[in-house]
């Protein structure tokens, strides 16, 4: 049993685990940085431990002075949230080590799944389709354009440590392939602790479309549906949506069920991601996260389930509390990702908030930490707010979404807001039509209108 959690985040998603906590009457421990002294977690949690100064390096990365704030605080398990130190398996086998439990999945599987080589190789074994490419890493130039030759251009080089988007090259041709492997390798070797590159057939126009599972310690587990989280822009989602405009029930029933009957052969647990790109009909595993994702209350808003509290229930050693069939999906859900950024260069705007009034009523929902008179920090990520609306329809959703926009008072930061206004104003999102690129091309033709 789970009495006390540390959460080793900030921001809304620090304030998203601790009010699951208190609902299931554990207490919580909050960890800061020095600039964080004066957030809305901090505030709201049974105590605080200030861990370091500003950089996320010396405070929310600080493997140690978390793992010494949890057993001073007399914390029995660790809730990382997403992104800082989610998906680093030192740390969650650090954190049992130290006798605590890790809220999420065994270190072993985030080992597994944070190689994009063994990942994919694991996810094809247990019976999910893989885009087509190089059986494993390709060390040479030789190599890649043999395997260029087997799958036909065009081919992405993706680094096996990726992320981000970071060392990825397309190659259209023979002529293109060595510089994009050079490249490739050169930008992987910059920014992760190995220059590996694997190879695939490039999808010209897909959307990414990701399946939630959650898992229990004995080998149950379920899908909670899918979202479509193709409107994006650097790696960088804007809104998010659950169903997917692009799927019918049918389709999202045997993607779901191959994807919890893969996860039950890998032996996974907790709560997981599994990532596609979708085209032509077709699902392409890519990768998969093992940790909660920002967008998940879309999920939350379509299936009635808490997340945090599955996953916090789930790593104390209780079952899941539901099979498939007790599983139902009701409505659409919607999610923008409101950024403390200029709206038209996407350059970030911390700073003082003058005013904030978060809209309220009928199946709204804000996660944020946001409050008048609070200012932004520059040190961290520009997210403030996500805005997360429920309709029994997808139009019925988008009507409310954008009543809620409108209601939305944020002065003295710029923000997304007015990008999210005029995309949810366009005839292809209003009738679903989008696809990874859609975004940068929307943005490209608004910046050459406006000069
Ligand atoms: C791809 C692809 C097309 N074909 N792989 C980008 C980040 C990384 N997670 C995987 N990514 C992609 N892999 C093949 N074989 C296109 C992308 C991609 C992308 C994927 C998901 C969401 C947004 C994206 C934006 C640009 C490229």
């Amino acid at each position: 049993m789970i009495e006390k959690v540390l959460i080793a985040n900030r921001g809304e998603i620090a304030l998203r685990i601790y009010r699951a906590c208190r609902e299931m009457g554990i207490k919580t421990v909050a960890v800061h940085s020095t600039a964080d002294a004066d957030a809305m977690h901090v505030r709201m949690a049974d105590e605080a431990v200030c861990i370091g100064p500003a950089p996320a390096k010396e405070s929310y990365l600080n493997k140690a002075a978390i793992i010494m704030a949890a057993l001073v605080s007399g914390a029995d398990a660790i809730h990382p949230g997403y992104g800082f130190l989610s998906e680093n398996a030192d740390f969650a086998q650090m954190v049992e080590d130290h006798g605590l439990v890790w809220i999420g999945p065994k270190p072993e599987m985030m080992r597994l799944m944070g190689d994009k080589i063994t990942a994919k190789r694991a996810a094809k074994e247990a019976g999910l389709p893989v885009v087509p490419g190089s059986d494993g890493s390709v060390d040479t130039v030789e190599e890649a354009l043999a395997v260029a030759k087997k799958t036909g251009y065009p081919v992405i080089v993706k680094a096996t440590a990726g992320g981000g988007g970071k060392g990825m090259k397309i190659a259209r041709s023979d002529e293109e392939m060595a510089e994009a492997y050079r490249l490739a390798r050169a930008e992987a070797k910059a920014s992760f602790a190995s220059d590996e590159v694997f190879i695939e057939k490039y999808l010209e126009n897909p959307r990414h479309i990701e399946v939630q599972v959650l898992a229990d310690n004995y080998n149950n587990v379920v899908y909670l549906g899918e979202r479509d989280c193709s409107l994006q822009r650097n790696n960088q989602k804007l809104l998010e949506e659950t169903p997917s405009p692009a799927l019918n029930a049918e389709q999202r029933k045997k993607i779901g069920t191959l994807v919890a009957e893969a996860m039950k052969k890998i032996g996974y647990n907790n709560v997981g991601t599994v990532e596609f790109l979708y085209e032509n009909g077709e699902f392409y595993f890519i990768e998969m996260n093992t940790r909660l994702q920002v967008e998940h209350p879309i999920t939350e808003m379509v299936t009635g389930i808490d997340l945090v509290r599955e996953q916090i229930r789930v790593a104390g050693g209780a079952h899941l509390n539901y099979v498939q069939d007790d599983v139902h999906f009701e409505g659409h859900a919607m999610e923008c990702r409101i950024n403390a950024e200029d709206p038209f260069t996407f350059v970030p705007c911390p700073g003082k908030i003058e005013q904030w009034h978060a809209p309220g009523g009928l199946w709204t929902r804000v996660d944020s930490g946001m409050y008048t008179g609070y200012t932004v920090p520059p040190y961290y990520d520009s997210m403030i707010a996500k805005l997360i609306i429920f309709g029994k329809s997808r139009n019925g959703c988008l009507m409310r979404l954008h009543r809620a926009i409108d209601e939305f008072v944020i002065e003295g930061v710029k923000n997304t807001l007015p990008l999210h206004n005029e995309v949810i104003s366009t005839t292809d999102f209003i009738e679903g039509r989008y696809s990874i690129h859609w975004l940068e091309h929307f943005i490209q033709n608004r910046n050459k209108q406006n000069g």
